[in-house]
């Protein structure tokens, strides 16, 4: 990987000669790398360089064009709220193109820390504040101006119509894996596609959203614990508010990783969604309509069953879209998805008491 990296880099003003390299894990789509130089006056800085997956984003130029107009938004109206920041190449684009069509940026490194799962409810609650506010610094940007980089990509009926189809054409032979899983999926469809369905009518409020809302898509003081920066803008695009509350509650209130195998480590931690609904619900107390609080636990229970779909599809249809480790990765996803969704609905009622409390 050196040489790529280090040709990668000779195409951007980074100061210094390359040192080492390190991969970073997190992301199932795209390739993350930190690459550290060694500047002419000895000191080491580092970068993060990400391969984009093009086969996942398609135009990816235009989700450089998107980014860059939604921090300079964020920049202009809150200077002290840092933003990410890419470096250019010497023909002054923030992207390069390889030779072999891959698709490469670079931006600065930041010393910080990124949580996975998380149990401390200050923390827990800072994502909460921090995904919140994100959602409220562009109330006023207009979504018109951003490509839709992944069209309908939270459209929970159509995810759900793209999996039945393909179960019915079962092109690699795994449906026979798969049958009480589609089952359950199919036994809940009405109920995940009710918000998306209402969305798509018009019912709520078309607003900004960052639309893959991970705990870990936030940088935080590594000693505060005061979160830095919202990161991974691929998918900030025209959305349904709640849904991004839903996501983040997916993955922060989960008690395993979202690959676990052992079914038993799996639920969903309620003390952990109040204090992130907390967070969320204070920034956006009195800015949106009370629909898109009260809702906020079915948008847990459909974004979680929407992943599983996903996920569920792309085992089915050959594991085309997610990086995977092993063969049934896809599947042991799917399971785990829809054993936290299971944990959701199992919890419902008092999910919503905790949101009707905060309101
Ligand atoms: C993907 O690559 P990453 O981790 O940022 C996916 C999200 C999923 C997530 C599940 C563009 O995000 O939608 O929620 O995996 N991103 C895309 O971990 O599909
Ligand atoms: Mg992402």
């Amino acid at each position: 990987m050196t040489p790529i990296l280090q040709r990668i880099g000779s195409q951007f003003c980074l100061e210094g000669k390359f040192e080492s390299y390190e991969i970073i894990k997190n992301g199932n789509i795209n390739m993350t790398y930190k690459v550290t130089y060694r500047k002419s006056d000895g000191a080491l800085k580092s970068y993060i360089f990400q391969k984009i997956n093009t086969h996942v984003f398609e135009n990816p130029v235009a989700i450089m064009r998107n980014i860059d107009l939604v921090t300079t938004h964020i920049r202009n109206k809150c200077v002290d709220s840092p933003t990410l920041h890419f470096h250019h190449t010497k023909n002054r684009d923030n992207y390069f193109y390889d030779t072999d069509g891959s698709f490469w940026r670079v931006m600065n490194y930041i010393d910080s820390v990124t949580f996975n799962n998380c149990s401390d409810l200050t923390v827990v609650r800072n994502t909460g504040i921090a995904f919140g506010r994100f959602q409220m610094q562009l109330a006023d940007f207009d979504g018109a101006r951003l490509s839709e980089t992944i069209p309908d990509f939270h459209n929970t009926k159509m995810r759900m119509d793209t999996l039945f189809a393909d179960a019915v054409k079962d092109p690699v032979n795994r449906v026979r894996e798969a049958r009480a899983e589609l089952a359950y999926i199919a036994s809940v469809r009405e109920k995940a596609c009710e918000l998306s369905e209402k969305f798509y009518h018009g019912e709520f409020p078309v607003r900004v959203t960052h639309n893959d809302t991970k705990c870990n898509n936030i940088l935080f003081d590594r000693e505060t614990k005061e979160p830095l920066m919202v990161i991974d803008l691929d998918t900030v695009m025209p959305g349904m508010s709640m849904y991004d509350f839903g996501d983040a509650a997916r993955f922060i209130a989960s008690t395993a990783e979202e690959d676990e195998k052992d079914l038993k480590k799996v639920s969903f931690d309620k003390e952990v969604f109040r204090a992130l609904a907390e967070g969320y619900i204070g920034e956006l107390k009195g800015h949106v309509m009370d629909t898109e609080i009260t809702t906020l636990p079915l948008a847990t229970f459909s974004i979680t069953v929407e992943l599983a779909s996903r996920f569920l599809d792309d085992y089915i249809t050959g594991d085309s879209y997610f990086k995977i480790d092993y063969p049934d990765h896809n599947l042991v996803r799917t399971r785990c998805q829809l054993h936290l969704a299971k944990s959701i609905m199992a919890q419902f009622g008092e999910l919503c008491e905790t949101i009707e409390r905060l309101r």
